[in-house]
């Protein structure tokens, strides 16, 4: 027998708008959860039902009967990210071309190759916090995203940034910012209201503006400047969809710029700062952390073989994002391209009822504490579950802080190389400490989660100095 889905009630014409923290959705979203259940509805502007149990997502990250939908927050920055990889709808060409096209050049020998790049800027970080001292006050999510927006523009763009020698942000970094509250935003009120906000709507037509010209003149410049360098931006601009032969059109590699260097830095600086907030509020695991780095490197310099070989970070960065998934969650809908595909399907065992091209959203953040996977003890850091015995153990949808299928993230390879080698430098470098120990984790969202007013304090460890 089919079940109501629950929700709160509403109201008419807001229907739930009112119910969703503007500063803080994922909280609220996560707060109906524990209210609601594996599964409920909520009216944003349109009917969407949001699930959190492990086997309700694993059934729903079946290719064979659901798809990604670009909807609510994410179909707003399509504004300004159009047919780019993250943002473009199931089916459309341009992603076809730009999938098989950049596939290789995410594959591991090219993230490989950005290694030196990836440390060259990791070290502006070691060098920056060096001459702080013990005492200055690190802004932790500040530094991280100088570190995360550098390195995918020097590794992907072969362009520096050099964020770490400015007072103030790289002016992308505003206008994605901005850009991304306001797509957030605009996701979360009625449509209408957006007609009388001339100030607001200019800002965002600048935003955008700003973006495609810093992608733009990059790619003029490597036009006029080519060089020989297995990076990204080469790939999109000589490389050929090896299926049908097609180059990317222009209009293709500036969307996907743009989307790289949003996309490409925001969650990796978010979980490397929740990982140190973590790191500091669990000593055991921290000390864990740093003797691996230890026994592993010791004093010497970090090369590509260590990044295999310090398989407890990894465990602390894979259950940081279990904890905190920067990229909070992702939404499917039953494929339209299916016989019967006009009629509603049924998930939870026939349980739920869902119909022809509603929108499912993926909670990751309560779906990944689901105590009948994880156990009562799923809201604590506990990095030893993640160790890989245990990790390949987990049942399929317990983890998916980077989506699903050939819609899962294409930079996790990145990520992943860039933030291990970003810990284990620091570790092996500083002692860390928090700045207020009864520091509270609070969040900051702008589509991606950071933690909000998290602060620490770095001295050079004494083999070092
Ligand atoms: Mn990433 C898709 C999370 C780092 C580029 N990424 C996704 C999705 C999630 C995600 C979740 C799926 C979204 C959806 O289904 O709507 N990404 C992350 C996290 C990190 C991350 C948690 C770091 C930690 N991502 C990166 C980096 C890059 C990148 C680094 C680029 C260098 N991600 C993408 C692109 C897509 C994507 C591009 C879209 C892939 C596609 O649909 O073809």
């Amino acid at each position: 027998m089919t079940e109501t889905i629950p929700g709160p009630p509403g109201l008419p014409f807001l229907g739930n708008i009112n119910d969703v923290d503007r500063i803080n959705p994922t909280t609220s979203l996560a707060r109906f959860a524990d209210t609601y259940g594996e599964i409920y509805r909520l009216n944003l502007g349109g009917e969407r039902l949001f699930i959190s149990s492990v086997e309700l997502v694993n059934e729903v990250c079946d290719e064979k009967r659901f798809h990604k939908i670009v909807s609510g927050g994410l179909n707003q920055v399509r504004n300004g990210t159009r047919y780019g990889l993250f943002t473009a709808r199931t089916g459309e060409h341009h992603w076809e071309v730009a999938h098989r096209t950049l596939m290789p050049a995410f594959g591991p020998l090219s993230i490989q190759s950005m290694f030196e790049e990836m440390h060259d800027i990791a070290s502006q970080l070691v060098v920056k916090w060096a001459r702080f001292g013990p005492q200055e006050k690190i802004i932790v999510t500040d530094d991280f995203t100088r570190l995360t927006l550098d390195s995918i523009a020097l590794c992907a763009m072969g362009t520096r940034f050099n964020s770490f020698y400015h007072e103030e942000m790289h002016p992308f970094v505003d206008a994605m910012t901005s850009f991304l509250s306001e797509s957030g935003a605009r996701a979360s009120r009625p449509a209408i209201a957006g007609y009388f906000m001339r100030a607001t709507n200019q800002k965002y037509e600048e935003d955008m503006a700003l973006m495609a010209n810093t992608a733009e003149e990059l790619m003029n410049e490597r036009r006029k400047h080519p060089i020989d360098k297995k990076d990204l931006l080469n790939a999109m601009l000589f490389g050929k969809d090896p299926k049908t032969g097609e180059s990317m059109s222009d209009e293709s590699i500036r969307d996907n710029m743009i989307t790289f260097l949003i996309a490409g830095h925001e969650t990796t600086s978010g979980m490397l700062s929740f990982l140190f907030h973590h790191l500091l509020k669990n000593p055991a695991a921290y000390q864990a952390a740093q003797k691996e780095v230890d026994d592993v490197i010791g004093t010497n310099a970090i090369t590509i073989e260590h990044m295999s070989k310090l398989p407890y970070i990894d465990a602390c960065l894979k259950e940081t994002l279990r904890l905190n998934p920067t990229a909070p969650a992702f939404a499917v809908t039953p494929r339209d391209d299916l016989p019967n595909s006009d009629q509603p399907v049924f998930i939870g065992g026939g349980k739920y009822e869902v119909k022809p091209g509603m929108p499912i959203i993926i909670l990751s953040a309560p779906t990944q504490r689901d105590p009948k996977v994880y156990g009562s003890d799923a809201r604590e850091f506990k990095p030893e579950r993640m160790l890989p015995e245990a990790f390949s153990k987990l049942p399929p949808g317990a983890w998916k802080p980077f989506g699903n299928g050939s819609r899962g993230c294409i930079g996790r390879p990145f990520a992943w190389q860039e933030a291990i080698l970003t810990v284990a430098i620091l570790l092996q470098c500083f002692d860390f400490r928090q700045h207020d120990p009864s520091y509270e984790l609070q969040f900051k969202s702008t589509l991606t989660i950071k933690p909000l007013d998290f602060f620490m304090h770095a001295s050079l460890r004494k083999h070092i100095d």
